[in-house]
């Protein structure tokens, strides 16, 4: 067994599909039937249906699934839920165990050769497990051992040798005592989820706006004049959008959707908690569809800054001149760029009909206020930050920024992956973050800087790393160039993953590897002073608690803050330096709350506020017109037309998500949308590109990245034919990431590019 090869890549998972055309219309019945037969599936009826009506409810738990805010008032009796957290509730509730006889029965080269959909499949973890140096098989170990065995690694190497990721799950408290835990032992190498996700816009907003969060609220978005939706699938990721964007029709607004694919959930939309609606069937959400190419978004926004300055020198009354003068700076700049830039360069970057953008800039023009939200089609881009900062640019002339219906919308993904950043997951914070840190525990942090992700990786690979240690997530998978990734965490001594259920990155691992399982968000956290609610941040800056309800399926499992205090309380055991009551911020999580109010700003109150139904606001200033920059204005910029010539019979392959996944981990094998059903080893491509190629539907083809010299592939994928621009192609996330070069990431934020790949494609003789 032991000299078997170990998949680090995802096998095959499923050797037949079809096709079948893509819907116009999304969600309505046949979403709520989908819901119900997952929960059918995985769970137990009367428990799924317990606790799918407390599912985003007052005194409920936040669905894990997405960070869309809920309504305030309006909650839906039969649960603020929707298609796609209810498969995020039934992977978590899941009936099926994944305990140690499970690893008994499995070698890791068996579970390596399950699909990432069989292996997610196989349950919940239950018990903390352990893979010895030499062993091919996890087996279980007491909690006592697990943190003993970790002490002692950390504590036999430099702390800048290892890393502490962290998933977008954790919640505040369990985040705050984590980054508490890994500085006091000393570094700062707190890679996270959002590096690879809304890095880019953290890092354009910051700078242009002095805030690296969005500034609009749930209410903006009911009341913008017009929203623009671009590299965002909300149908599949964010389904709870499409309600608010149903109301923001409602009210008279109107929607521009920018994406080189026509997603079904931005076209139509039917809400399934309405009855009324669903014999209506439903309202047409965007006005105007504009198919760009990938990539082509900075140049579309540049086009139309073009159209706007026409119409302001013609007409005037195009640019808020008033917000301009008064509270921004380089406007001068900005101007003198757009008059300089080439209309027709712009149109035929965008890949976009020149009508369409002259109606997008009439639109824009006829409508006072306006938000841009985007998502990974913008981000993930070797330009993601010059284009959030064009997207900046563009509100800024119209002045909408900080008043009602109008400003940035980044919408976030993970259910708390903006808290996270807020409790001090991130490798570089501030010195007066530090020094507040310090004081609050009589500790001395280290000020260096850490890794991010893709630093964390190379670190790895040049075994200048030798300890990972993932709170949550499916880091293997999830990051860039999967064999160069499984190569660095090969190198480790140890790898270490707090999990809900088993995935590829327990499979991939250091000379010794351990598992701890924790409480998900459905579950009850029972600790010394009673019965524990956590609370979480969603993409619009609102902190609310979230109460787990049912019971946990393991008696074994601890939560994530107790996890992290009994690892402290191991390594800290003998030392001098640190001298922090572990237990008494373990045993009541208002303790760990009164220590976040004393660390960081905007939590004042945090106990009595986060009670309180509605929880509170973070103070956010862009949404005041307060920008906290340098000089305490908005900051126009000048940002060049990206690089997007590839040599002839070059593709650009984006990566995004099906309908039926959550990140790495599968719910099934279908994309009901796009109507691609059994498969996710596919290849979307346009069907004249296929006819100049030779192509049929569901040819094989070997696909190969090529960047600096190197070159990275996968293998027998299928030909799918999609309606996308000329020129690009479509996989799955995570299929498709061994294509992605560690060395392509965003400039200045180092998000990989996921989503501008540039590939060749190799027929496969049948
Ligand atoms: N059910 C479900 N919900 C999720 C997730 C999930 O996997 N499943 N993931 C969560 C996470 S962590 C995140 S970050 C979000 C992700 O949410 P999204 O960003 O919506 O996710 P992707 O599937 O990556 O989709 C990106 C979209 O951008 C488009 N696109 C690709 N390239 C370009 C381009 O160059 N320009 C433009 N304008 N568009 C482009 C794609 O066609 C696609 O519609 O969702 C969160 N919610
Ligand atoms: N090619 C490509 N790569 C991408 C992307 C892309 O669009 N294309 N998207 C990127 C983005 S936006 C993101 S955010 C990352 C996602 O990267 P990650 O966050 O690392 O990946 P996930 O798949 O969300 O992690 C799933 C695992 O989390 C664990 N888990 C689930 N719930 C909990 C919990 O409550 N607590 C704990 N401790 N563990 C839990 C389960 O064991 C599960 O297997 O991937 C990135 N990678
Ligand atoms: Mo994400």
């Amino acid at each position: 067994m032991k000299d078997q090869k170990i998949n680090h890549r995802p096998p095959q998972s499923s050797d037949s599909f079809e096709i079948s055309t893509p819907k116009e219309k999304s969600v309505g019945m046949p979403a709520v039937v989908e819901s119900l037969r997952q929960m059918n599936k995985y769970m137990d009826m009367p428990k799924a249906l317990r606790a799918s009506l407390k599912m985003n409810q007052k005194g409920g738990f936040d669905c894990p699934g997405c960070a869309w805010p809920d309504p305030d008032d309006e909650r839906s009796p039969l649960g603020e839920y929707c298609e796609n957290g209810i498969k995020a509730l039934a992977e978590e509730a899941t009936k099926f165990r994944a305990n140690p006889d499970f690893f008994l029965k499995h070698s890791i080269a068996e579970l390596s050769a399950m699909s990432d959909f069989t292996l997610g499949k196989s349950g919940r973890l239950t018990q903390p497990m352990y893979l010895a140096e030499g062993d091919d098989h996890y087996r279980a170990i007491s909690w006592e051992a697990a943190f003993k065995k970790m002490a002692a690694q950390l504590n036999a190497v430099n702390p800048n040798e290892a890393i502490f990721y962290t998933s977008g799950r954790t919640s505040n408290e369990a985040a705050f005592l984590y980054q508490l835990f890994v500085r006091a032992y000393g570094t700062n190498n707190l890679p996270d989820c959002s590096n690879m996700c809304h890095e880019s816009s953290g890092k354009a907003l910051s700078q242009t706006l002095g805030i690296g969060k969005g500034s609009v609220t749930l209410e903006d978005i009911h009341q913008a004049d017009l929203i623009m939706v671009m590299g965002q699938n909300p149908g599949t990721n964010h389904p709870r959008m499409l309600s608010a964007l149903e109301k923001n029709k409602a009210n008279g607004g109107t929607i521009i959707a920018v994406n080189p694919m026509k997603e079904a959930g931005l076209v139509h939309y039917t809400n399934p908690q309405k009855v009324s609606r669903m014999l209506m069937g439903g309202v047409d959400l965007t006005d105007l569809y504009l198919p760009i190419r990938i990539n082509g978004d900075l140049a579309f926004v540049k086009a139309l800054m073009i159209l706007l300055l026409e119409k302001e020198e013609k007409n005037g009354g195009v640019f808020d001149h008033d917000f301009i003068k008064a509270q921004t700076t380089g406007y001068d700049e900005v101007i003198a760029s757009i008059k300089t830039a080439d209309f027709d360069t712009c149109v035929k970057e965008s890949g976009l009909q020149e009508a369409d953008i002259r109606k997008a800039a009439e639109l824009i023009v006829a409508n006072k206020n306006m938000i841009i939200c985007w998502a990974m089609g913008i981000t993930q881009q070797v330009n993601g930050v010059d284009t959030i900062k064009e997207i900046v640019n563009l509100l800024l002339l119209r002045g909408s920024i900080g008043k009602s219906g109008a400003g940035t919308c980044p919408v976030r993904g993970h259910s708390n992956v903006q808290g996270d950043r807020t409790m001090g997951i991130y490798e570089s914070m501030s010195e007066g973050f530090h020094q507040k840190l310090d004081k609050a525990f009589g500790i001395q942090t280290p000020r260096e800087h850490g890794y991010a992700t893709i630093h964390a990786i190379e670190a790895m690979y040049e075994k200048k790393a030798k300890v990972f240690f993932a709170m949550g997530g499916n880091f293997l998978s999830a990051a860039p160039d999967t064999d160069y990734t499984a190569e660095g965490l090969r190198n480790c001594e140890l790898t270490v993953h707090v999990s809900t259920k088993p995935n590829r990155s327990h499979l991939v691992h250091g000379k010794e590897a351990i598992i701890l399982p924790c409480l998900g968000r459905t579950e009850m956290d029972m600790q010394a002073s009673g019965y524990q609610f956590v609370s979480v941040e969603n993409s619009m800056g609102v902190v609310h608690s979230s109460k787990g309800v049912l019971s946990p399926l393991s008696p074994a499992l601890k939560s994530e803050v107790a996890i992290v205090a009994g690892l402290a309380k191991a390594v800290f055991a003998n030392s001098e330096k640190v001298n922090i009551d572990w237990n008494v911020l373990e045993g009541d999580y208002d303790k760990i709350r009164e220590k976040i109010e004393e660390v960081i700003p905007g939590f004042e109150d945090y106990n009595n506020r986060v009670r309180e139904k509605n929880g509170f606001e973070l103070p956010n200033g862009a949404r005041t017109r307060n920008f906290s920059t340098s000089d305490g204005k908005a900051h126009f910029t000048v940002n060049a037309l990206p690089e997007n010539e590839i040599p002839a019979g070059h593709y650009h392959l984006g990566t995004v998500r099906s309908h039926d996944q959550y990140n790495t981990t599968i719910y099934g094998l279908d994309d009901r949308y796009r109507g691609i059903k059994n498969g996710r080893e596919v290849i979307l491509m346009n069907k004249k590109d296929m006819q100049l190629a030779g192509f049929k539907a569901k040819d094989k083809v070997n696909v190969h990245s090529i960047f600096k010299g190197k070159t990275r592939s996968i293998f027998n994928f299928s030909i799918v034919p999609y309606d996308l621009p000329q020129g690009n192609l479509m996989a799955y996330f995570p299929e498709a990431n061994p294509l992605v070069p560690i060395d392509s990431f965003a400039l200045e934020s180092f998000t990989p590019v996921s989503k501008r790949i540039v590939v060749k494609l190799e027929r496969v003789s049948a």
